[in-house]
């Protein structure tokens, strides 16, 4: 049974931080309302879900997936690319010490968990505005010694790599060839999202479950004519603070 931790919408989330996004008023309530739907979405896909402490003064809290990574053995975690996002992680830390040891990512590394695809013993990790190379060595030192193997990949046009792919099914993922070098992932079955969806290729997959955004129909189709199960939420209001679905949860096993 999968553990996902979130935390809830920040009430100062308007001042996010916005890299690729030009900045549109968010409803908040609305934020709230669409946050909690992921969340029993999550339930519904078999998550038991842990609260992180709100942050109400941290516009980005509610984006718990970049405070982390955590594999099997450990939790590793991140120093985030942007310097307002720091002090998110201490919390998270304190939570996933109840399941994991944890290892730390530390000056002059930045890392955000956005940036990680881990598909099995592989983790690919974004070279991108906010993860450079030296969190990306200490990662390897990390988890190299369980096994796992560490492939950089460089992000372009878009904030992390989750942003251009993430994991459909076991051997398949999703992904937007505009914004990273598919051939990365030549190992892999690939779907391409719809070119008129470009911030399509962010899904969160929980078992055989693909859960999506529900401004992607297009992509959707195309997913679940590759015979993957889909969900949609609504997460329009989290989108305009460059956030979208793997963003607002860390899931891992308990
Ligand atoms: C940021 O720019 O850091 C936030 N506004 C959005 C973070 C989204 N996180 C993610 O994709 N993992």
């Amino acid at each position: 049974m999968p553990i996902a931790i979130t935390r809830e919408v920040s009430p100062s989330i308007a001042r996010c931080e916005l890299t690729h996004l030009a900045r549109e008023p968010i409803d908040i309530a609305r934020a709230v309302a669409q946050h909690e739907s992921y969340v029993r979405a999550l339930e519904d896909l078999g998550c038991t879900i842990v609260q992180a402490s709100p942050q109400p003064e941290l516009p980005d809290a509610v984006f718990v997936e970049d405070a982390a990574v955590v594999v099997g053995e450990i939790a590793v975690i991140t120093r985030p690319g942007a310097e307002s996002r720091r002090g998110e992680t201490a919390s998270i830390a304190g939570l996933l010490a109840r399941y994991r040891p944890v290892a730390t990512i530390d000056e002059p590394g930045t890392l955000d968990g956005g940036d990680v695809l881990r598909i099995g013993r592989q983790l690919f990790v974004g070279v991108s505005e906010r993860t450079n190379r030296d969190a990306i060595r200490q990662l390897e030192r990390h988890l190299a010694p369980f096994g796992y193997r560490v492939t950089p990949v460089d992000v372009a046009g878009c904030l992390h790599l989750k942003s251009a792919v993430t994991q459909l099914a076991e051997s398949a993922v999703l992904l937007n060839p505009d914004w990273i070098d598919a051939r990365a992932f030549a190992d892999f079955e690939t779907v391409a999202i719809d070119r008129a969806e470009p911030y399509a290729a962010n899904v969160l997959t929980i078992g055989p479950v693909a859960l999506c955004a529900s401004a992607f129909p297009r992509t959707r189709e195309a997913i679940e004519r590759r015979g993957i199960e889909t969900r949609s939420v609504d997460v329009s209001e989290l989108a305009k603070a460059e956030g979208a679905l793997t963003c607002c949860s860390i899931v891992f096993e308990a």
